[in-house]
């Protein structure tokens, strides 16, 4: 699929929906609120539909409540839409409530737009991957420039400064692109206020996820002669600070940050499931660490839900990754 055959899927339909996956991030979420407005603007009946609520600090972009958690309504919209917009995505199952929604409805087309390695193409009637883009905000400012240049607003424009930003860990990981420092460029060229969204997304931690980081450093772990750090947490831990489950968003990122480590691992207990977060610096690629774990997502930052008692799921991990980092060494 090119920019040109989305193009016309998108003018050719009348109700489009917009989804993308649970526990949606800055790129899903900027993405969405980008290719919202470029659908209104066209004059589309268009609906921003998630299995997970939108997270707080993103708020700021909710103004005119364009964000909808999925319920029985939005079920209605998703039942009555020509074309459905799914971005971000990685794994279609990843939409959660709604794929299984999707399941059951036979005359409703998906388009795919990602930068992720979808495990399951088949899901969707069209995909459009590009596995070389910092998020699905640089496709769609391509998309945009290319097809819909007239229409490039400062809302459009601000959804996919976010995008950018977060996928790129503020323009700092290594799939930064030169489109990505134009983007930022165009941005503020825009008026846009770079550092009011920088403040909103990153300088806006509650008190209980600061508490929470300083029970988890006291018990970090390291491996591997320093190359691995690793964490724990579990809701106990969360409720011991009164915080949520969006308190440890980013802890693996911070740790990463640490000299000499390589591969930064979160370990969150869910009871019976450990979900694992995975970042590298560079050196150790673990996407594959994550598909041997049945999870999966970019050479430098992974993730994979494994079932299982906490414990013997901590061992095995740790067994499999000091493996892996001392057969890379060979
Ligand atoms: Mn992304």
């Amino acid at each position: 699929m090119d920019f040109k055959s989305i193009s016309s899927l998108i003018l050719k339909s009348n109700k489009i929906f917009i989804s993308s996956h649970i526990n949606p991030d800055g790129d899903s979420l900027g993405s969405s609120y980008a290719f919202y407005h470029l659908l209104t603007q066209l004059g589309k009946d268009c609906m921003i539909i998630n299995h997970s609520p939108l997270p707080k600090m993103y708020n700021f972009l909710n103004q005119e409540n364009i964000f909808h958690e999925h319920n029985s309504e939005t079920a209605a919209f998703i039942k009555n839409s020509d074309l459905g917009i799914i971005l971000d995505i990685g794994d279609y199952y990843r939409l959660g409530d709604i794929a299984l929604l999707l399941d059951e409805i036979e005359n409703i087309e998906l388009m795919n737009i990602d930068h992720h390695n979808v495990i399951d193409l088949k899901k969707f009637d069209h995909n459009f991957i590009n596995t070389k883009s910092s998020s699905v905000g640089e496709i769609i400012y391509e998309l945009v420039t290319n097809e819909f240049n007239g229409y490039l607003s400062k809302e459009i424009l601000e959804g996919i400064y976010i995008a950018v930003l977060t996928d790129t860990g503020s323009f700092k990981h290594n799939n930064t692109t030169g489109l990505s420092h134009l983007i930022a460029k165009e941005s503020i060229n825009f008026g846009i206020k770079t550092t009011k969204i920088y403040q909103n997304i990153y300088e806006n931690s509650s008190k209980s996820r600061i508490k929470l980081l300083g029970n988890v450093i006291q018990n970090l772990k390291f491996d591997c002669n320093d190359q691995l750090v690793w964490f724990g947490v579990n809701q106990d831990m969360i409720k011991e600070v009164g915080g949520s489950n969006e308190d440890f968003e980013g802890f693996t990122d911070f740790f990463r940050s640490i000299n000499g480590v390589e591969i930064s691992l979160m370990l969150y207990d869910l009871k019976g499931k450990v979900r694992i977060s995975l970042r590298s610096k560079g050196l150790y690629r673990v996407d594959e660490l994550a598909k041997q774990m049945g999870g999966g997502g970019h050479p430098y930052a992974s993730a994979a839900l494994i079932e299982g008692d906490f414990s013997e799921v901590k061992k095995s991990v740790l067994n499999l990754i000091s493996n892996y980092i001392n057969q890379t060494k060979k």
